[in-house]
């Protein structure tokens, strides 16, 4: 893999992705989105994998938004090429079959921002900052920040961040939920491996099905998603792992997992 806009590392079948474009504040450019879609695809076939930390390189930015000056010259057919790429890549990562951290580390903004809700999970240092700033500009978001955003936060909040194109703080991102926990910029990438280790000594199958439930379940009615989760939990017990887990719960020691 050619990777010109992004650094991949391995380290305890983790896999730690940092958008690598510090000048620009690792702002997404149609490169860097095309080099993020190859690398999340690479990964997905990898079995071993426990998941993926994202995370932007310096201590300044995540990813300050799309790249401003790549787009500006955007015509209506460039845009809409340019809004597909962002929506492919965010939704593969969004439906990655492993777990996938945002790990942001200071400025997270429009396509930041989105990129960051797109993960499972979002944990940020303190001097993080979000927002959805698109409106400054003159445009709305576009890769599914009108979406997402009021998912995570409630319809009131989410209109009152993309109206403003305000940004707000680590601690009032975590008040409302937009992350998950707020640490130390130096504990940052420590503490995504710590929650990515202890993920790794759980049920593979398990960790898998639990993200595809919760994934398509939110996009159906409470009956269809209760019938889905029915299904994905009878399919447990076709797997070796359930018969691992529960036969070394009853003899009190721990499992291991093969991921069968
Ligand atoms: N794009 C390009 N360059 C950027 C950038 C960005 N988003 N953000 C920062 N930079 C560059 C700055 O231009 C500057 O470059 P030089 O002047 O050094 O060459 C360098 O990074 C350092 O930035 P600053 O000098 O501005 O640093 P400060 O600490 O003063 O300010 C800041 C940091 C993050 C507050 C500020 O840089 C800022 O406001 N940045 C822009 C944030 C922003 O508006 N982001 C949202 C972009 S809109 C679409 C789909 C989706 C999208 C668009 C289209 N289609 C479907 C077509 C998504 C849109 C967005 O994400």
């Amino acid at each position: 893999m050619d990777l010109n806009n992004l650094t991949l590392e391995l380290t305890d079948r983790v896999a730690v992705v940092t958008v690598n474009r510090p000048k620009s504040l690792n702002a997404l450019n149609p490169d860097t989105l095309a080099e993020l879609l190859e690398v999340f695809t690479a990964l997905g076939d990898h079995e071993d994998l426990v998941g993926v930390v994202i995370t932007g390189s310096g201590e300044k930015a995540f990813i300050a938004g799309a790249d401003i000056s790549a787009m500006k010259d955007y015509g209506v057919l460039e845009g809409r090429q340019m809004g597909k790429l962002g929506h492919l890549v965010l939704d593969t990562i969004a439906a990655f079959p492993k777990p996938v951290i945002a790990a942001v580390n200071g400025f997270a903004l429009g396509g930041g921002c989105e990129l960051a809700m797109a993960c499972d999970i979002r944990i940020c240092s303190d001097n993080a900052k979000f927002g959805q700033p698109e409106v400054n500009l003159g445009v709305i978001p576009g890769f599914g920040g009108t979406q997402r955003l009021p998912r995570l936060v409630g319809t009131g909040r989410a209109l009152e961040l993309l109206f403003t194109g305000d940004m707000i703080d680590a601690a009032e991102a975590f008040r409302i939920g937009l992350v998950n926990r707020v640490v130390k910029q130096q504990e940052l990438l420590p503490e995504c491996l710590a929650i990515m280790k202890k993920i790794s000594t759980k049920g593979p199958l398990a960790i898998q099905l639990c993200k595809d439930v919760v994934r398509t379940g939110m996009e159906l009615d409470l009956a269809r998603a209760c019938r889905y989760e029915a299904d994905l939990f009878s399919i447990c017990f076709a797997s070796e792992d359930q018969k691992e887990g529960m036969t070394a719960f009853l003899e009190k020691r721990k499992a291991d997992f093969k991921n069968r």
